[in-house]
């Protein structure tokens, strides 16, 4: 029901009654009166007009479940949120609820996170109140073998959702993707995604996608604070967390799409790669056979780095144990 009201305010530019919101949705008076109340409690602003009725006119930066679903479109691949204030990591709730049988679709955000996680086995640090930590449930039918290739869809909608949002604020922000899946700005790493499937030789029961965003977060701790940084310290400008939330969604959704009509991604590597940060220069390629130098041309259509090393010989890197790094630095 809240979820309901505050869609139905959100969408709305003049004032609206409490009888309407009452007969639309199909609750009482003091129903709506005692949701307008927890919303002013969670610090949405209203104007209230006498009878003309309520209107919302400002908005918190938080990321509850009901301000993130009243900005969903039916359409969405996601169609439940699950919230929490703090969690251990919402990776590791959403394969609990997957177990437990929850639906494809639903997607676990959380305030903050005591032992965020990232690639094999490195921490990722999730402090509250400034970033999006957040883990998309899917249940595709899919190769498990395709199923990596669900980090460069969601690396993609991730970059997407925060153009959006700077176009929405009425800015820039320059932002590109490390293949395979960090989100840089001005070289440095805004965002990363660690995706983990339980599965069988051909049948995937769910894939987890984790995404991390660094969005208002201004201090970073020293272990990282050369290569981390957030859309605020890039841009200057605090972004709404739960519209980029929301813009995700409907890019994830868009992409998804095209990728499990080709289960490959032949219908998003064009704009990947004019996204691909160090494309057509020269990286240091470090995997378990040791390190060489190359150029980077693009991501080829199974999610691979194509790179064309000094001898001029040309190689695709999967990624997994290997590490793409600029000559000089992260990027
Ligand atoms: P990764 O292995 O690419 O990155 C981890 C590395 O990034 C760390 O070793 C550290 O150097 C650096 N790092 C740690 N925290 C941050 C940060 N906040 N910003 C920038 N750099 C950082 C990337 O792994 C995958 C991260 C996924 C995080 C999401 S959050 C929601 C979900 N739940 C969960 O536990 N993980 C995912």
């Amino acid at each position: 029901m809240k979820t309901k009201i505050l869609k139905r305010l959100r969408g709305e530019t003049d004032y609206c009654s409490g009888q309407e919101i009452c007969e639309e949705i199909g609750v009482s008076r003091t129903a709506v009166w005692k949701v307008i109340k927890q919303l002013k409690e969670e610090g949405y602003v209203f104007e209230a007009v006498s009878n003309k009725g309520y209107k919302i006119v400002e908005y918190p930066d938080i990321i509850t479940k009901s301000e993130i679903e009243s900005q969903l479109t039916s359409d969405n691949v996601v169609h439940k949120i699950v919230y929490f204030d703090e969690t251990d990591s919402t990776n590791t709730q959403a394969k609990l609820g997957a177990e437990q049988g929850e639906e494809d679709g639903t997607l676990y955000v959380t305030e903050c996170q005591t032992g965020g996680r990232g690639r094999r086995g490195r921490q990722w640090i999730s402090p509250s109140g400034s970033g999006i930590w957040m883990s998309l449930l899917l249940r595709p039918q899919l190769n498990p073998n395709h199923a990596s290739m669900l980090t460069i869809v969601a690396a993609l909608a991730v970059a997407k959702a925060i153009q959006k949002e700077a176009q929405t604020l009425g800015t820039q922000v320059d932002c590109q993707i490390k293949w395979p899946n960090d989100i840089v700005v001005n070289k440095k790493k805004v965002c990363g995604i660690l995706t983990e499937m339980s599965a069988e030789m051909d049948l995937i029961h769910y894939v987890v996608i984790g995404i991390g965003i660094n969005v208002n977060t201004t201090e970073f701790e020293e272990s990282i604070r050369d290569m981390a940084s957030s859309l605020y310290v890039e841009s200057g400008i605090h972004f709404k967390r739960s519209r980029v939330v929301a813009y995700f969604t409907e890019a994830f959704t868009q992409y998804y799409q095209k990728f499990c009509a080709t289960q490959d991604l032949s219908a998003l590597q064009d704009e990947y790669n004019q996204m691909l940060a160090n494309k057509d220069n020269q990286v240091k390629i470090t995997d378990r056979n040791g390190t060489f130098t190359g150029t980077a041309v693009g991501m080829n259509r199974t999610g691979e780095l194509e790179v064309i090393k000094e001898d001029g010989t040309h190689v695709n890197i999967v990624s997994g144990e290997v590490s793409v790094r600029g000559l000089y630095g992260y990027v």
